[in-house]
């Protein structure tokens, strides 16, 4: 019996499209610009994304922190939702290596930052405060279930951040799943922001790597810091051959892992002792959490369904989070609620 990884869809094996891709790959030297199959790659994702350019980076993470640091320079202010990736997961990152001051703000359940808490939160010219350069959107949000954010929020509050001369750069790891739970293209979504970073190496099953697109000039400056960072690959092309089938192949069948994660959170919903956090799923993602009543913790949930070959993300005392990815069809999911059934029903 095989195991089922719903801990994330990080963890997506490359399909035998892809390896054969990667072994075909026609490479050269990237840091030269030299290499067709990463400037394929970037081109196509530039189109995507409606940006002039793009730029292939190593992981989501490094397109985010390229990103800030391109906008911002030391002592600058990035403000960003305090449940963003980039504030929460990124190790710190833009501080660290960039100076860049982070500056929270509360997120909504939806996954928004209030217009007037970003308002409030954009400082006034005066020495005692860091210079507002840059706002962070995320588009689905991971923190808070997954959500997308519509292209008309999004262009609020791009039109906020230039009235008052800063940039908007949105985390866009799975700006597919936001497009195909909202019915809308891509570029729409990310059409107000001045730069976008999306994954190749989640929904759509590649094994390394996320594009940074935005404009000539803003790509071209990426490009030094991202060699800053010894981001900088040689014959990455074997790499990004595969995200090239990602793009092709998988964009438009990410909107069956949003069935299957409704499948599931229907499966889940019916056991005693579950309870679903309201709204979920809203893409790929289902979290729920283990009923007062239920005598196990989640690490203890989550052992016993390892023992069964299921694995799940636990995301706090008795929450769980588990992501839909292209691995994980109609009968495993079946698979995963009876596995939750046996579990909850065993003595402690
Ligand atoms: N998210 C991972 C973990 O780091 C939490 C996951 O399992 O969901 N932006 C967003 C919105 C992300 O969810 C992630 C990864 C990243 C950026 C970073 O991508 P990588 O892992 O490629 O650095």
């Amino acid at each position: 019996m095989e195991s089922i990884d719903l801990r994330s869809d990080t963890v997506t094996q490359p399909t035998p499209e892809m390896r054969r891709a990667m072994s075909a790959a026609k490479v050269g030297d990237d840091v030269f610009g030299e290499d067709p199959t990463v400037n394929q790659l970037q081109d196509m994702a530039a189109e995507r994304m409606g940006k002039e350019a793009g730029l292939f980076v190593t992981s989501g993470t490094m397109g985010n922190l390229v990103a800030v640091l391109t906008h911002c320079g030391r002592g600058d202010e990035a403000i960003l939702g305090d449940q963003a990736h980039t504030f929460l997961y990124e190790a710190g990152g833009i501080a660290a290596l960039g100076g860049v001051h982070p500056h929270p703000v509360r997120n909504q359940a939806d996954g928004t930052l209030r217009l007037q808490d970003l308002q409030a939160a954009i400082r006034s010219d005066d020495v005692h405060f860091p210079r507002s350069r840059l706002i962070c959107l995320e588009n689905t949000h991971n923190r808070c279930g997954g959500v997308p954010l519509t292209a008309e929020y999004t262009g609020q509050v791009g039109e906020l951040a230039h009235a008052r001369g800063l940039a908007l750069h949105l985390d866009g790891a799975r700006i597919f799943n936001a497009a195909a739970a909202l019915r809308r293209r891509p570029q729409d979504l990310v059409a107000p922001a001045d730069s976008v970073s999306f994954c190749l190496s989640k929904a759509l099953c590649a094994p390394v790597g996320s594009v940074l697109c935005g404009s000539r000039e803003f790509v071209a400056k990426a490009r030094r810091i991202r060699k800053q960072l010894g981001g900088g690959m040689r014959q990455a092309g074997i790499l990004a051959a595969a995200g090239i089938v990602g793009l092709q192949k998988m964009v438009d069948r990410v909107s069956q892992d949003h069935e299957n994660a409704w499948a599931l959170a229907a499966g889940l919903g019916q056991i005693a002792g579950i309870r679903l956090d309201p709204g979920t799923p809203y893409t790929n993602m289902v979290f729920f959490e283990l009923d007062p009543g239920i005598r196990f913790d989640a690490e203890g949930v989550a052992a016993r369904l390892a023992e069964k070959k299921v694995r799940v993300q636990v995301t706090g005392p008795r929450r769980f989070r588990a992501v839909l990815h292209y691995w994980v069809g109609p009968e495993q999911v079946q698979r995963v609620v009876r596995a939750f059934e046996d579990t909850l029903s065993e003595p402690t």
